[in-house]
This record gives structure tokens, sequence and C-alpha cells, in this order.
């Protein structure tokens, strides 16, 4: 009776101040999140996995042909994955159940083209049922990709692709439990197998799938699946595969103008400040340069340094994080990636180990209703659903943070309330030194969640300052660290000559190896220029001295140095400026081809001496925004520019969104002379450009 009583008395007494809060709570500006997109975004980091046929013939895109019986790991293992990604610390796994080639990596009940006509498990196996048993058992949730494009389908092109597409969906999404992202890869269209049409087909992807009603399909069916990609989605790609987002970064897209198809993928980086809908960005990225698992590439995970950017240029720019992990022939993340991903969490964990806001004396010019409920305290009070908030049309505030005494800080995280919408659309920082202001930042959009890298600054006070809001300000975090000091990898380059120069910033000393093994403080000092012209590995570290750190081992692998090539000819462009092709600087680059040069254009390149090789290497061009990329190519050899034989043949896949080096290798042959065959661009032009060409040596 007397708990009754307080309890009454206590409601009768708070209700009014609550209500009066909660009647000023400030109202949601503009186009705002579902509670789906809210759990998504806070998910923040997971994985992808590439695993499929492509992992048995080393491709990127397999052509549709490729027979399920090549389909054979022999040690394959999810809960490996599963354990990688948990430890990472990543929310979920998204594994791709069908890529561009067709083959299903669950035993479809509308084709044979899957598992269950594949050596593995004697086709009884089911990996996405796996898969999914695997993300259970270690708290992950499962997300999965199935590409529309379809390049085995004799009937791709046709209105019954289209009812099979969505029956596999169908599958997908009822036979798995949830599934938190349904992934629409964008590629579609091009030359392919197609039941044994070996032609090329073009679709147009908005009209052709329907994508209202296939859509419409999916929440009936899966309410929980937040779409990705293509059609009316949730979420949006973010325009390029190299896990980067925009300084700015709006949660928004103009996503009718999209399905129109008058928006050009490079603005999803920043999305549109003036989109009609909440369709946040996703920064998908492969550790290494491809997407599916290739031996060749066990050296080319992607450096410590360059992970280290892309978790600060996509979680810290307002947008998640998709990392791929390309399952190996066994079945297993590789080791190599594996640590290069503990390496990168731990530099993240050390990074973001003691908070030092929390503790500081916290002020703000501007606090909605005067009230302690929208407090400046609330950004640091490590409650997700508090925030700091201003009075109604006051788009400019100051929150300043006060410390007990001078602290060194380098790191500054912020988070919007993106529940009420996203707003700021400029702020910078200052920090108090010696009593007096200085900016140490000027930055735009916050939405989520962004980090700023800052230069160590030892601050009495740290001020933000919201310069510029759609609407009042509403921030719910607001952090600061002092991570250790991060020394990047020198840059190691070398020329067509053999002259090896090595960079490192801050000019940090730099320590190198030429034997392959890791240098230390013992190793050799650079001290400028120096000539290598044999086959070699150069391993390089920089050392900062005042805090006696080392950087990640830097690694360049090098043939024989190409000062004996020579340009013999080509079928178009300047011969003068093609020795920009050998001359060893990836951004430097030579265009042939043309309006009045159609393809196929080639090229001639003489090696000086007769070598044994068994590969070569296109890079294409990588400085610019129109790249002018070959999209199919024949790669030639000869002894004595008279006889010459064909060694390789094909598509350089998926360059146009990921142009990495392309690797092809072949059986070991002599050559003096290659030929390399631009036969296709990517695109309409028929302009074509190389950054380099390389072959690959062997004993
Ligand atoms: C691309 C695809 O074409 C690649 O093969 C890969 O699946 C990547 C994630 O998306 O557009």
């Amino acid at each position: 009776m007397k708990n009754i009583f307080l309890l009454l008395s206590f409601l009768f007494i708070t209700a009014p101040i609550y209500s009066q809060e909660l009647a000023n709570v400030p109202k949601p500006f503009g186009p705002l999140p579902t509670q789906k997109q809210i759990d998504w975004q806070e998910m923040e980091f997971y994985a992808f996995v590439h695993f499929s046929l492509n992992t048995f013939t080393n491709k990127e895109w397999g052509y549709g042909d490729e027979s399920p019986a090549l389909f054979n790991p022999t040690n394959l293992d999810v809960r490996q994955w599963a354990r990688v990604v948990k430890e990472a610390g990543m929310k979920g796994i998204i594994l791709v159940a069908k890529h561009h080639d067709g083959f299903c990596l669950w035993p479809s009940a509308y084709t044979e083209r899957s598992v269950k006509n594949s050596p593995w498990k004697n086709g009884k196996g089911d990996l996405v049922k796996e898969l999914a048993a695997a993300c259970k058992e270690y708290n992950l949730k499962l997300g999965l990709y199935l590409s529309p494009w379809d390049r085995n389908r004799a009937d791709y092109g046709k209105p019954e692709y289209v009812t099979y597409f969505r029956n596999q969906l169908k599958e997908l999404l009822t036979n798995y439990g949830d599934v938190f992202e349904m992934w629409f890869d964008g590629a579609n269209g091009g030359d392919g197998y197609y039941g044994g049409a070996n032609e090329t087909r073009k679709i147009n992807t908005l009209e052709y799938y329907n994508w209202d009603e296939t859509y419409e399909l999916i929440y009936k069916t899966a309410p929980k699946t937040l779409v990705w990609g293509v059609g009316p989605s949730e979420a949006r790609w973010i325009g390029n595969e190299e896990g980067r987002a925009g300084k700015t970064n709006w949660a928004l897209l103009r996503q009718k103008d999209e399905l129109a198809g008058k928006v050009h993928y490079t603005e999803f980086m920043s999305g549109h400040e003036d989109g009609e809908k909440w369709v946040p960005g996703e920064a998908d990225v492969s550790i290494r340069p491809g997407w599916f698992y290739h031996a060749v590439e066990d050296d080319k995970v992607r450096p410590l340094d360059e992970m280290v950017d892309i978790y600060y240029e996509s979680i810290g720019r307002n947008a998640t994080l998709l990392l791929n992990l390309p399952v190996d022939k066994r079945g297993l993340v590789h080791e190599n990636d594996e640590a290069r991903l503990k390496e990168l969490v731990s530099t993240i964990k050390a990074d973001f180990k003691t908070e030092l806001l929390s503790k500081t004396k916290i002020s703000a010019d501007n606090v909605r209703g005067n009230s302690t409920a929208f407090a400046a305290k609330n950004t640091s009070d490590g409650n997700k659903n508090t925030y700091w908030a201003t009075d109604d049309n006051v788009k400019t505030a100051s929150i300043v943070f006060e410390f007990d005494k001078p602290t060194a800080i380098n790191r500054i995280l912020l988070q919007e309330y993106i529940a009420l919408g996203q707003r700021v659309k400029a702020f910078n920082v200052e920090v108090k030194i010696d009593g007096n202001w200085k900016t140490v930042a000027n930055e735009t959009t916050i939405g989520y969640k962004r980090i700023l890298r800052i230069e160590r600054v030892t601050a009495s006070a740290l001020k933000i300052n919201i310069t510029d809001s759609k609407a009042n300000i509403v921030i719910s975090n607001i952090q600061a660290y002092n991570a250790p000091t991060f020394v990047r990898m020198p840059e190691i380059q070398r020329d067509k000559n053999g002259d090896v120069t090595i960079k490192s910033e801050d000019g940090n000393p730099v320590y190198y190896s030429l034997d392959g093994k890791n240098p230390m403080k013992k190793s050799t000092l650079y001290k400028g220029v120096f000539r290598y012209n044999k086959a070699v590995t150069i391993k390089a570290i920089a050392i900062n001295t005042v805090e006696n750190t080392s950087s990640a081992v830097k690694m360049a692998k090098y043939g024989v140095s190409k000062e004996n090539w020579k340009i013999v000819s080509a079928s178009s462009g300047d011969l003068k400026s093609a020795n920009r092709i050998i001359d060893g600087n990836p951004n430097s680059d030579w265009s042939f081809g043309g309006e009045s040069n159609k393809l196929p254009q080639e090229i001639i390149i003489d090696l000086g001496n007769t070598l044994n090789i068994n590969g070569f290497t296109y890079i294409p061009q990588q400085v610019g925004n129109n790249l002018n990329l070959i999209s199919n190519y024949e790669f030639y050899t000869s002894i004595d520019s008279v006889t010459w034989k064909l060694q390789s043949e094909g598509e350089f896949s998926n360059i146009k969104h990921n142009p990495i080096e392309q690797i092809k290798t072949f059986k070991k042959d002599k050559a003096r002379y290659i030929r390399f065959v631009a036969k296709s661009a990517v695109g309409k032009g028929s302009t074509v450009s190389i950054a380099e060409i390389n072959v690959i040596e062997t004993q």
C-alpha cells in the first residue's frame, strides 16, 4: 500500500516535468532513417565473403560455362570464417551466394548449377545453411549477395529469368533464418555463355527486374532484411571499391533521380544534401586487390597503413565498412589476411583506448529550453539515446570541453542523433593552447559517426563550433582520444634503369633489406637513390626516432629491371611517350586508339634479352576520373618478332570499378618480344590507356 502511494506521488510529481520535456523534444528534420536502417548503421563493420567457382578457376568473373565439378574445397570450415570475423569485432557476414557466373552455393530447387553437382560433400552440402548455423553460433548476422546478372542462364534477358531470380530470392529469404542485408550488385549485362549462345546481352536494369515489385516481394517475405544496391534500396554503394567515403557524406540520396538514371555513381561518395530519401552509404573493399582468392595475391594483402586509412575513411566518415575476406581453395580465410585483420583491429583498439572528454567540464552556448534533458554533457554520458540539442532555429552553436590539465589529443569522434535526421552541414574544431584558441580542423558533415585524425596537440580545452546546420543541432556523442603515433610505411619506387628511391613521412629514417627478410634497425640504412637492376624483393621500414616505434614493413617485388626494354612499334599513339608504360611508374600512363583508330590496337616491346616468362601484368591508368580501361586483350610472345605465339587472352573482369593491376599467367616460355593487344575498352570510346606493362619471370 505504502509502495503504491509512493509510486503515485512520484508519477504525480515527475510526470509534468517529463511531459514538458517530451513536448520539447526537437522535431525530426528531413528524411529519416527507419529503425532497420539505424540498427544496420550501428553494426558499423561486417565481412564479405567471395568464394565460388572463381576461387577454383582463378577468375574474378566467371563466363558462365565453368563446370560445377570444379567446386572442390579440401578443408572448408565456415566456423573458421565466423571465428576470424568475430574476433575482429565485426558484426556479420555477407556471403556471395551466387556471383555473375550463376553457380549457387546452396542446392537451389530451380537450377542444376549449384553445390549439388559439385564433389564437395558429394553434392549433399549447403554452404548457405552451414554459414547461417556458424553465424548463429558466433552471434553474427547473416547477409546474402545474389547477383542479378547471370552469365550462365539461357533465359537471361527474357521475363522467365526474372521469375527464376525471384524464386531464388524467396529460397534465400525463407530457408536460412533472418537475413540482415540483401546485396544486389550493379554489374549487369555483357558477354557470357547464356546457355551456349555465347553472345553479348544488354538489359535495362531498372526496367527489366521491375524492382518495385521485387522489393515488395522481399518486404513481404523478409521485413527485417535491408536491401542494398540497385532499385529503390535502403543503403547505397559508396561509389568505389576502395572502401572510402567522401569527407562530406550525407545519408540522403535523390533516389528518384537515381532511378531515372540521372545520378553518376561517383556522387555516391558524398550522397545528396537535398536527397529525398535516407539511403546511407556502405563502403565495400577487399582485403586483397581482388574479390576472389588468387594465390598470386598472397603477398598483396592490403598493407596495414591502407587498412587503417580505410577504417577512418569509411566508419569515420558516416559509412559502414563491408570488408571482403576472399576464402581460398581450401575453404579457409588465408592466414595472411587473418594476420592483417588482427593488426588492423589492434591498431584501432589502441587508437580508441582511453576516452578523454568524459571527465571534462562541459558547457554549450545554447541548450534547448535550458533543460538538463538536452544538456551539453549528454554528449559524454555514454548513452546513445541522450543528446545535446539547441533551441529551434539555432543552427550555430559551440560546445566546450575543459580539461583539468593540458591533455594530448589527436582523435575526435562525433555523432549526430540520426533518428531525428542528419543536420550538420559544417563545423570546426578549436583547441586552447597556452590560453589561446587555435583552429585545428574545418569540416562539413557528421551524420551517424565522424572521426577526425588531427595532429597531436596538448590542449587545456577543446571547442566544437557548429557553423552551419539544416535545423537546430542534435548531437548524441563527442569523444576525444590520444592515439599512439602511427608511423607510416615508406614508399618504394624503382625506375626503368633499376634506380631505387625510398621516401618516408617526415623524413623518418628508413632501413631496408634486399634478401626478402624483414628489415630491422640493424639492416641497411637508406641514404639515397641506389641502383639494383636484378630481380629483387625490397622490404623497408620507417622508424620514428622520438618514440622509437616502427612502421609496418613495406614490400616491393621487382623482376629484372626494364633498362634494356624498348618500344618497337605501336599501331597508334605517340611512340615517344609510349616509354611511360615501361618507366616503372604506375602514375604515368600512355594512350592509344581513339576516334580514327578503332580497336583492336597493339603495342610491341623488345625485352632486350630472351627471358623465361610465365605471365604478364597490365597496370591500367590510375590517375584521373574517366580512366580509359582495356576490357579484353590478347598477349603474344616471340623470339624473333616474326613468329608470334598467343599466350593468353580474355577479359579484365570488373576493371571498371576496381582498376587494379591485372595479373595473367601462362605456361613458362622463352620470350624476347611481347605483343599486347587491346581488343575492347570499357565504355563506348576506343581510346585505351596503359600505365605499366610487366612480365613475370621464372627460372
Ligand atoms: C562488383 C562485382 O562485379 C565484383 O565481382 C564483386 O562482387 C564486387 C563486390 O561487386 O561490382
